[in-house]
């Protein structure tokens, strides 16, 4: 009986259509970092927009703090298969961000501090796709999962959301980051497992 019981609560979780295909659920909060935790100082702190012409937006931690936020539930869909469900954060969305920049160009690479990038078009990070998220479960983002800062991009496979974001670039062209040049997909999304290319 309780073997049976056991098979169809598999049965059941696997067939969550919250799950994307090829992807397992977890309870954890798995660390997945290609380097060591950078050790961020708020007070120096900054993140920046940079358009293709090279003006932009700075931001320092309190000016970054006064901006309204917002409060985020979402799935998370890890590359390596997990997929976690109602994850919570607060963070200030993109749309906020880019209020005041003009570009005429359509991708951005996401730097960090640590010197990990990832390239996202704009069209995923606009349109209340994207944050840049510093609290989880209503504390301070744990610095291991990428505080004090991180950009969330929930709708692609986790690794487009970089940990210790310090700034995005916009750019005319999509030129892969750091994963992306070891075999990661261009773009990530979950539900047609862009995985590789
Ligand atoms: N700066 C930075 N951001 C990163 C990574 C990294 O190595 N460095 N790893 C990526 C990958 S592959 C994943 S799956 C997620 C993992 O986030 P987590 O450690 O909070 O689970 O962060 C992404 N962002
Ligand atoms: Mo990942």
């Amino acid at each position: 009986m309780a073997v049976f019981s056991r098979g169809f609560g598999a049965r059941r979780r696997e067939s969550d259509p919250r799950l994307p295909p090829g992807q397992y659920l977890t309870e954890d909060f798995p660390v997945l970092s290609a380097g060591p935790t950078p050790d961020i100082d708020l007070a120096e702190w900054r993140f920046t927009i940079r358009t293709e012409t090279g003006s932009g937006k700075r931001w320092t931690w309190d000016e970054f703090m006064a901006l309204p936020s917002e409060e985020i539930s979402t799935d998370i869909h890890c590359v390596t298969r997990w997929t976690k469900l109602g994850t919570s954060w607060r963070g200030v969305s993109l749309d906020t961000l880019f209020a005041d920049i003009d570009t005429e160009v359509e991708y951005a690479m996401a730097h960090s501090y640590g010197g990990y990038t990832t390239n996202v078009p704009l069209e995923d990070l606009l349109d209340g796709k994207a944050w840049i998220a510093y609290e989880f479960d209503g504390e301070p983002l744990d610095p291991e999962h990428g505080g004090p800062a991180r950009l969330l991009v929930p709708h692609l496979y986790f690794w487009k959301s970089a940990k210790w974001v310090r700034g995005l670039s916009l750019q005319p062209h999509d030129d892969p980051g750091f994963w992306e040049q070891n075999g990661y997909h261009l773009h990530g999304d979950p539900w047609t497992e862009e995985r590789y290319w």
